[in-house]
C-alpha cells in the first residue's frame, strides 16, 4: 500500500490556471487551464502524492461569489469526513485569496490540512511561479502537522496563516506577506520547515458558514470627505460597516458623528485602517459609541469576519470586539 498522501484539489481559476497568450503582449486571461492538465504536469515531475481534482469554478478571483464560497465550504466539509482524503488544496486567484482563506478558516474545523495556492504569473508566462507554488502546496497539504494551523496560504516558498495573509504588491512573485505574524513556515518542492508548533490542533469549526452574507460596505477614508461618503454606501439591508480609516482607524469628526448615529441605529461599525501595516487599537470613542477596533485585520478581511459574526447572530459590540481580538 502506498503511503503517499491523497490530496483533493479544488480548482477555482485565477492566474495559476491563467494564460498570458504571449511573452511580450498583455493578453492575460485567468482560469483557462483545467485542473487535470495541472495535475498531469505536477505528476510528471515525480510527485509523491495522489491527486484528484474537482472544478468548483474557473474565474478570476475578483469575481468570487458567496455561492462559490459555499461550494468550496461544502467540498471541504465532505473531504474532512472522507477517510480517503488526507489534505485539501484550493487553487485560487491571488486578488481575493486572503478573504476566501479567512472565511474558510473561520468556518471549517482543523481536521485536515487546507491550503490555498495561487500564482502571480500565468501558467504559460516566462518564469511562471504556478507549478512551483503548486508543488509546494502539495508538500504542505501532505503534512498532517499542517492541519493544526488552520487554513494556510502558500506563495513564493512561504506558508502564511489565513488570519495574517495579505496581498501587498500588485506584481512580483513575492506579492504576499503575513501581518501581524509573518510566515509560519517555509516550503520548497523538496523541503518543509515549520516555525513553531501548531496553534489550532483539534479546533472545531468556530462559526457556521453563512447562508446569507449580510450587507457590510467598506468606507474608504480620504481627505476632505463628508457624511455623503457614508450615506451613499447604505441600503435598507446594511447590517454593518467597516471603516478603512486613516492611520490607526481614524476618520474626520463628521464621519465619526455619522458612524455613531448608525451604531445607535444598530449597525455594527468596525474601525480598520487603509494603511497596510499596524494594529488598530481600541480608543475611548469605541466604548462611547459601540465601535469595534479591527486590530490586525485589514478592511477586506475585517468585513469577512464581521459578516460571519452577524450571520451567526453575534452583534453585541463587546462580542464582536472579542472575535477581532482573538487570534
Ligand atoms: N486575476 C487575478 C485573480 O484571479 C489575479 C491573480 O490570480 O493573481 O485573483
Amino acid at each position: 500500500m502506498s503511503s503517499a498522501a491523497n490530496i483533493l484539489i479544488l480548482a477555482t481559476g485565477g492566474t495559476i490556471a491563467g494564460t498570458a497568450g504571449s511573452a511580450l503582449k498583455r493578453d492575460y486571461r485567468p482560469g483557462q487551464i483545467g485542473i487535470s492538465t495541472f495535475i498531469e504536469q505536477a505528476e510528471s515531475l515525480g510527485l509523491d502524492a495522489n491527486l484528484t481534482g474537482q472544478e468548483i469554478a474557473a474565474i478570476g478571483s475578483e469575481d468570487i461569489t458567496p455561492e462559490i464560497w459555499r461550494s468550496l465550504y461544502r467540498a471541504c466539509s465532505n473531504a474532512m469526513v472522507n477517510e480517503g482524503i488526507d489534505g485539501i488544496i484550493i487553487t485560487h486567484g491571488t486578488d481575493t485569496a486572503e478573504e476566501t482563506a479567512l472565511l474558510l478558516d473561520l468556518t471549517l474545523p482543523t481536521t485536515k490540512p487546507v491550503v490555498l495556492v495561487g500564482a502571480m504569473r500565468p501558467a504559460d508566462a516566462v518564469g511562471t511561479d504556478g507549478i512551483r507554488n503548486f508543488l509546494n502546496a502539495v508538500r504542505v497539504a501532505s503534512d498532517p502537522d499542517a492541519a493544526g494551523r488552520g487554513v494556510l496560504l502558500v506563495m513564493s516558498d512561504r506558508i502564511i496563516s489565513a488570519r495574517d495573509a495579505r496581498k501587498a504588491k500588485t506584481s512580483g512573485v513575492d506579492a504576499f506577506k503575513g501581518f501581524p505574524r509573518d510566515a509560519v513556515g517555509t516550503v520548497t518542492p523538496s523541503s518543509l520547515d515549520w516555525f513553531g508548533e501548531p496553534w489550532a490542533k483539534g479546533r472545531a469549526a468556530r462559526y457556521a458558514m453563512p447562508t446569507d452574507f449580510p450587507h457590510v460596505p467598506i468606507l474608504y477614508a480620504h481627505a476632505a470627505m463628508d457624511r455623503s461618503a457614508v450615506d451613499c454606501l447604505l441600503t435598507d439591508q446594511t447590517r454593518g460597516l467597516v471603516l478603512a480609516g486613516f492611520g490607526d482607524g481614524n476618520a474626520p469628526e463628521a464621519i465619526f458623528d455619522r458612524l455613531a448615529e448608525l451604531a445607535e441605529a444598530g449597525i455594527s461599525i468596525v474601525r480598520a485602517s487603509r494603511v497596510d501595516e499596524g494594529l488598530v487599537d481600541r480608543i475611548p470613542l469605541d466604548s462611547q459609541h459601540g465601535f469595534v477596533a479591527a486590530r490586525g485585520l485589514g478592511p477586506a478581511k475585517a468585513r469577512i469576519l464581521l459578516q460571519v459574526l452577524l450571520a451567526n447572530g453575534i452583534s453585541a459590540p463587546e462580542e464582536i470586539q472579542a472575535a477581532f481580538d482573538k487570534r
